[in-house]
């Protein structure tokens, strides 16, 4: 398919690496020039990027960035025509999805919001998981270009329920991190070897997914960015809003949130969200490591 794909930060350029390798005819672009996608051509703007172009990917960071993209000066706008779908994995406000939805439905294009999960890792192998959400028979329309960057698809309903589901997983990916970091904190401090605690909670019910992809890089003490922490935070924000408008009270996120607020006071929005154990060590006055580190 052709397809134009916008943003190539951690997520999108393995995306778009994969669709091209996959032999669909990509045209990519990104904000900050001087990213190149192999097998990828390069266009100077979002409006040029599109042009002709059966589907809009995007993959950018925020709210305010994919309004910007798609309706900003030289925007993907200008050159929607009839039948074309905008996909977007970004994590984004389901209410903004909708709007979004609405403008351009006027011109006869579909909105799929295909947020995933998965992480670089899975970003980078094809291997990321889609919550999806709009109409069937778009996204079916859609399907080979999924099978080049994930192994499954969920379609949680239509335009904007995959958002809405994205919120309520990361949702849990946050809280069940600091309930990890929390653990290996208090362990520590009470003399606890931290690996041996990992091995434990491997063999019983309190494993998770992120237990699993986190405990490495924390025992490395590597806070690269897999998942940024400034984007979690984002998406933090994004389902306390959510919760607000529908009348939902999160009170443990609420108090999640505060972490990240003086994680983000303390310069560490563009390491890992895993660096809000940092915090909770700064203030036990204790590091994790296991007997080998
Ligand atoms: P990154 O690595 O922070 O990449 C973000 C991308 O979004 C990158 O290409 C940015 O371009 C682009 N961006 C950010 N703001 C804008 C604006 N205003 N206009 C155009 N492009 C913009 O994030 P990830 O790849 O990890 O994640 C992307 C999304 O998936 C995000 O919503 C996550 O929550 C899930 P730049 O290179 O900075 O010029």
């Amino acid at each position: 398919m052709r397809v134009a794909f916008l943003g190539l930060g951690i997520m999108g350029h393995p995306m778009a690496t994969n669709l091209a390798k996959a032999g669909h005819e990509v045209t990519v672009w990104n904000r900050t020039p001087g990213k190149i996608v192999e097998g990828a051509s390069i266009a100077p703007t979002p409006a040029a990027a599109a042009q002709g172009a059966e589907v809009v990917w995007m993959c950018v960071s925020n709210t305010d960035a994919v309004e910007q993209v798609l309706f900003g000066a030289d925007g993907a706008e200008a050159s929607l025509a009839e039948g074309m779908i905008i996909a977007d994995s970004s994590t984004i406000s389901p209410a903004a999805t909708l709007k979004f939805a609405g403008r351009v439905a006027a011109k006869g294009v579909a909105w799929v919001d295909a947020p995933m999960t998965g992480s670089k890792l899975g970003a980078q192998g094809g291997s990321l998981v889609f919550m999806v959400g709009g109409d069937e028979a778009q996204i079916e329309r859609l399907k080979p270009l999924f099978a080049a960057m994930g192994k499954k698809i969920y379609r949680m309903g239509e335009t904007s329920k995959g958002q809405a589901t994205k919120l309520a997983m990361n949702l849990q990916i946050a809280m069940i991190f600091e309930g990890f970091a929390e653990a290996l904190t208090l362990a520590t401090k009470l003399g606890v070897d931290a690996q041996q605690l990992i091995s434990l909670i491997e063999a019983t019910m309190v494993k998770s997914g992120v237990v699993e992809y986190k405990a490495p890089f924390v025992m490395q003490r590597d806070f690269t960015p897999n998942f940024p922490l400034r984007l979690m935070h984002k998406d933090i924000r994004l389902a306390l809003e959510a919760a607000k408008e529908a009348r939902v009270k999160l009170p443990g996120l609420e108090a999640v949130e505060e972490i990240y607020d003086l994680a983000t006071e303390e310069g560490h929005q563009d390491l890992d969200y895993a660096a809000t154990l940092t915090l909770l060590e700064k203030w036990a006055g204790v590091q994790v490591k296991g007997k080998a580190a």
